[in-house]
């Protein structure tokens, strides 16, 4: 029986008010003050495999794993062995190492779109290289996002954005000038006739195409079957470029990332999160011929001083020779299959409208009896009722994503113990809420 209901987080408290004074909200990040499921966000001391402690000594199971990152567990010995290591060799070089032809050559080998890669130092990094590159390779200046996708936080992807953007509804961000974003077009997720009309509004003009190949920042949206396959078809006849943005389901959904595991192959594809194995690492690669426009190869301006520095090399090595272990995506997906089916099973017997599911190490569920298709019907779930399920399951020790337009994460450390404790927390929640 999990009882735990009031949690001791004095300490949490005391070191978030100094933060917000010194930093804007306290965070280095929006998503992670908590604005969208109430009260204060807990102050994480250390992590390690499956768990958290925060700074008054409380325990997690935490499924968010540092929103991605953390796919092998948190701290996972081999990876910080090997990090130790490398540090006695000097923490960055701003010159070639070999580290980096071997991330790169695990990247090419794993991902099918990839041919060559460059390295960069994070998703948003990666997001707005990858649109100059669409923009220098076609000649074209429009691009087509999905409402709720979210890129990252360069201006021109802050149109109808997800995550944090949608976490705190904002409207977009002032300070974007309406110039950048005027070529930004927007079309529903899972919405093919849109696209096309897009391309057929706009003929000649549309550089391609960027997505999530699996929403994770609008909460948990599979592509419904046949929409890869038709965006790939609309992009191929419209002489546009198809762009997967595997920041977050990349080495996640599969070893080889969503297009492995859907079998679609866009022609740029960006990473981040896994393959950087908690260190700061983005990258963008895709087709050779699109790529050797890169500078220095080709005229495209993009560099980076701390891109392929060598602790980040290392710990994305370290982190993909682990996850081509065999059976790691059966584990992933049997324990996170285990869990979502869980919770909704649970919200059904409870009385709550819910729906929601799994791919892999992703997963997540909405307050309202769906189906969701799009970050529109994502809306008009229940919020008001995920933030007190938020703050309860915390409370008792389960820590999740701090909003509902977020994904949820397991990693190998996760146990069928931890999912049962899980389930039973969910279970006193739920019939409570
Ligand atoms: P970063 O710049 O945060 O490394 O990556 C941006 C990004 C790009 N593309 C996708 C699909 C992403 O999910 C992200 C970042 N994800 C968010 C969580 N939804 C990072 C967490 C945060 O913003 O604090």
């Amino acid at each position: 029986m999990v009882t735990q209901t009031s949690l001791k987080t004095s300490r949490s408290e005391e070191i978030f008010a100094a933060a917000q004074k010194l930093m804007p909200g306290g965070v280095s990040s929006p998503v992670r003050a908590f604005k969208s499921v109430g009260g204060n966000p807990i102050v994480f001391d250390r992590v390690s495999g499956a768990y958290v402690w925060d700074v008054d000594g409380n325990q997690y199971i935490d499924y968010v794993g540092s929103w991605g990152p953390a796919i092998c567990g948190h701290a996972h010995p081999e990876v910080l062995a090997a990090l130790h290591e490398a540090l006695d060799k000097g923490t960055s070089f701003g010159a070639p190492c070999a580290l980096e032809n071997v991330l790169a050559e695990m990247v090419i080998d794993a991902v099918p779109s990839v041919e060559m890669v460059r390295f960069v130092n994070s998703g948003t990094e990666a997001c707005m290289a990858v649109l100059r590159l669409m923009r220098a390779f076609t000649g074209r200046e429009k691009v087509i996002k999905f409402s709720g996708c979210y890129h990252g936080h360069a201006d021109m992807f802050l149109v109808q954005a997800g995550s944090g953007v949608a976490t705190l509804g904002l409207p977009d961000s002032p300070g974007v000038p309406k110039s950048v974003t005027a070529s930004t077009l927007t079309a529903p997720y899972n919405d093919l006739e849109a696209v096309k009309a897009l391309f057929a509004e706009n003929p000649g003009e549309i550089a391609g195409v960027i997505l999530e190949p699996v929403v994770g920042n609008s909460g948990f949206i599979p592509p419904d079957a046949g929409f890869l396959e038709g965006l790939r078809l609309i992009t191929r006849e419209n002489n546009a470029l198809l762009v997967f943005d595997e920041v977050m389901t990349g080495f996640r959904i599969a070893y080889g990332g969503a297009q492995e595991k859907f079998g679609v192959t866009p022609d740029l594809t960006t990473m981040g999160k896994v393959i950087g194995g908690g260190l700061p690492v983005g990258a963008y690669g895709g087709r050779k011929d699109i790529m050797s426009m890169v500078a220095p190869a080709g005229p495209m301006y993009q560099a980076g001083t701390l891109s392929g520095n060598p602790l980040a090399m290392t710990a994305g090595i370290k982190t993909l020779e682990l996850l081509q272990k065999p059976g790691t995506y059966e584990q992933l997906d049997r324990i996170t299959k285990k869990l979502a089916e869980g919770m909704l099973n649970i919200a059904k017997e409870t009385g709550h409208a819910a729906c929601g599911g799994s791919i892999s190490a992703m997963f997540g569920f909405f307050f309202t009896s769906g189906p969701v298709h799009n970050y529109e019907d994502a809306k008009k779930s229940d919020l008001a009722k995920f933030g007190r399920f938020h703050r309860a399951m915390l409370e008792r020790g389960i820590y999740l994503a701090p909003s509902q337009f977020e994904a949820g994460f397991t990693s190998l450390a996760h146990t069928d113990e931890d999912i049962e404790k899980t389930l039973a927390a969910a279970r006193e929640v739920m019939a409570s809420l």
